[in-house]
């Protein structure tokens, strides 16, 4: 399958990122609209297109990206006063890239869940 999101275009250093890892599963770069101090999206290199599409073969990659949340939370220095992590699906979900991803957010207070 072609793999065509701008995620992909990312993993595959098509385009410019600022990419803080990656592996043979995962890609953790910045977001490019930071909405707070550290935002940091981490993709699996395959493009999955939402948690619906999650394949049994995915838990690998899907297990790293929450490894890699980790290190990265106290690389940037939010392992004390805590950060979020969230995952968005589909429209109501207010996703708006096709390329499952997980947003690492933190550095200020973040208040409660939107829900
Ligand atoms: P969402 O969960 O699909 O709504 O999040 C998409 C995020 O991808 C959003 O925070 C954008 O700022 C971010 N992003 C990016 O970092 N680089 C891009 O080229 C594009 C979107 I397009």
């Amino acid at each position: 399958m072609a793999q065509d999101t701008v995620f992909s275009k990312i993993v595959r250093r098509e385009i410019p990122s600022d990419i803080l890892y990656q592996d043979d599963l995962v890609t953790a770069f910045r977001d490019i609209n930071p909405r707070a101090p550290s935002h940091v999206l981490i993709v699996p290199n395959r493009e999955i297109p939402t948690v619906n599409d999650i394949e049994n073969d995915d838990e690998a990659a899907l297990g790293r990206m929450f490894t890699v949340a980790r290190k990265l939370a106290k690389q940037e220095g939010l392992q004390d006063d805590g950060y979020r992590l969230v995952v968005n699906c589909n429209a109501y979900g207010g996703q708006d890239v096709y390329h499952l991803h997980m947003h690492l957010v933190g550095g200020r207070p973040l208040g409660p869940m939107m829900l």
